[in-house]
């Protein structure tokens, strides 16, 4: 019997990008199903109980939560195509530890970056300029941050990229200026279909952004 996978998932959601590029660098066909975030879905809330967020990837009827976890199970699983993580465990732990990075760094950054004003907006920029110049030096003169093949770490943090306009709009700064070997670096991941495909519009992102800064009484 052929497999059942659905992803429960939010288009904005750089989380949910990363599900979507995993599963479409394996050619896994999928149902993919867009939550309504302020209203869940039974399905959702039966399928991740207890952190009741997106994205959720349901195969054949188990879920398995939480973005870093799907990617790596959707390596696990569908093994013959296009590798993600390394084989060798010292290069798998160096991508795990990166991916994490974003996590903690480029996420909460890029987050209060559009989400906050003043001081604590201002602190946020930097965080996160920072942060990619981190990573900048960790990809050097590399094609992607693996090496030379799309991998774990180019899943993570690519999604960031479809918001890098509505950041720059909110923060009034230019990654390109600060980090030109990151967006190099994105626009290669970009020429794939699975990243093309699995990304939402910039300007789409943007007002997305500018809604919910209204919604938040910060415009
Ligand atoms: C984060 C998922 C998350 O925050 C992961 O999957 O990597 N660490 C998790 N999902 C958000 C939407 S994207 O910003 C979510 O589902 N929020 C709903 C809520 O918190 O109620």
């Amino acid at each position: 019997m052929a497999d059942e996978v659905v992803l429960l998932d939010f288009w904005p959601s750089f989380f949910g990008m990363r599900a979507r590029i995993a599963l479409a660098e394996k050619g896994i066909d999928y149902q993919y199903r867009d939550e309504d975030l302020q209203d869940k879905s039974p399905l959702l809330l039966q399928m991740n109980p207890v952190n009741k967020t997106i994205p959720v990837l349901v195969h054949n009827g188990k879920p398995i939560c939480e973005s870093l976890i799907i990617v790596q199970y959707i390596d696990e699983t569908w093994k013959g195509k296009s590798p993600l993580l390394p084989s060798n465990p010292l290069q798998q732990a160096q991508a795990r530890f990166w991916a994490d990075y974003v996590d903690k760094k480029i996420f909460p950054s890029l987050r209060d970056t559009w989400s906050t004003t003043g001081e604590q907006q201002e602190a946020a920029r930097k965080e996160f300029i920072e942060a990619l110049k981190v990573l900048e030096g960790e990809l050097g003169e590399k094609p992607y941050f693996g090496g030379d093949s799309f991998g774990f770490l180019d899943v993570s943090l690519v999604p960031f990229y479809s918001w890098f306009y509505a950041v720059e709009k909110c923060g009034n700064f230019s990654t390109e200026a600060e980090s030109p070997k990151i967006i190099a670096w994105a626009k290669r991941c970009m020429e794939r279909e699975s990243v093309a495909k699995s990304l939402p519009d910039s300007e789409k992102v943007y007002s997305y952004v500018l809604e919910n800064k209204k919604k938040m009484g910060l415009e």
